[in-house]
């Protein structure tokens, strides 16, 4: 693995992405996909909930922190995971169509670079467990465009016949990273082939992208994404690494602990943390629920 921070910092604030090879290596891609199968056989996509414990667990302590020295150049120090999930070639992000821009700061995504530094309030990061072929699904993007100072007219945000679009190969094992104000989506040719892809999504410290369950109800969880019983985390058995960056507050000043993690940390023993201090649980509103309809990526709708 080669992790030169200034050409992935480069290739990052150029295009909205970079690519890393050979992050997970091949013992911890056959557990994960032995488990995978043995999790969700049947499912175009489902949410991973790390009290799963290995090799969910290894994901994190083997195979992103490889990565930490250039995600904290661009997320901060006190990074936190937000949620993950698998994908399979039958997921679609959105239908036949790219999603997000630059400047997209009521949904809270946004690229910027300041003193000499890029920051974004979510990064995805995206492994594959399989290789993705050239033009044969997987992750798909108009490089740049989470720096475009005018709004995408709506035939770029067409994935075919759209001579900005990029789609990205990938070998197994490797990851794209990229900031969510690209304008991206999924590569809608080539899905005969199977797909295992592993997304995990990470905000900086006091940002908070998915709604927690105990807030509200979770929206965020598309119907096709397999509904699946949490199970609590032995907070225990983590690294100190995955403890880390599943258990910070989404704000270091009022709570210890962050509960959006499916099942991470059950609320009750958050409260009983003494620097616990929850806001009043809002009721999902129909305005909030437009919202979602509006901005939310995933759909239900899966390759005929
Ligand atoms: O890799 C893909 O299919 C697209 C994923 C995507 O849109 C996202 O993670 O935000
Ligand atoms: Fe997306």
């Amino acid at each position: 693995m080669n992790l030169d921070l200034n050409r992935l910092l480069y290739d990052f604030d150029l295009n909205g992405f970079f690519v890393v090879e050979d992050v997970l290596g091949e013992a911890l891609r056959s557990q994960l996909t032995s488990a995978w199968e043995e999790r969700a056989p049947d499912v175009p996509a489902f949410d991973i909930c790390f009290g799963w414990g290995a090799p969910w667990t290894n994901l994190l302590s083997e195979g992103l922190f490889r990565l930490d020295p250039v995600l904290t150049r661009i997320l901060g120090k006190c990074y936190k995971l937000d949620h993950a999930f698998c994908v399979t070639e039958g997921f679609y992000s959105s239908p036949d169509k790219l999603h997000y821009q630059s400047h997209m700061v009521d949904s809270g995504i946004i690229y910027t670079v300041k003193k000499h530094r890029p920051y974004t309030t979510l990064l995805t990061v995206g492994f594959a467990l399989l290789p993705v072929e050239p033009m044969k699904g997987g992750f798909c993007c108009v490089p740049g465009s989470h720096k475009a100072e005018f709004e995408c007219p709506p035939e770029f945000y067409q994935t075919m016949k759209n001579p900005h679009v990029r789609q990205i190969p990938q070998k197994s094992g490797s990851c794209v990273a990229f900031t969510e104000a690209l304008t991206h989506g999924t590569y809608p040719e080539g899905h005969d082939v199977p797909r295992r892809g592993i997304l995990i999504r990470l905000t900086p410290a006091g940002v908070q992208f998915r709604r927690p369950p105990g807030q509200r109800p979770n929206l965020n969880l598309p119907t096709i994404f397999k509904k699946i019983a949490p199970t609590p985390i032995e907070i225990d058995s983590l690294d100190e690494y995955s403890k880390s960056i599943l258990t910070r507050p989404a704000s270091m000043q009022n709570s210890r602990w962050r509960t959006n993690l499916t099942g991470a940390i059950p609320l009750a023993a958050a409260r009983r943390s003494p620097q616990f201090r929850h806001p009043p649980i809002p009721v999902c509103s129909d305005r909030d629920r437009a919202e979602w309809e509006q901005y939310h990526l995933h759909t239900n709708r899966t390759r005929d």
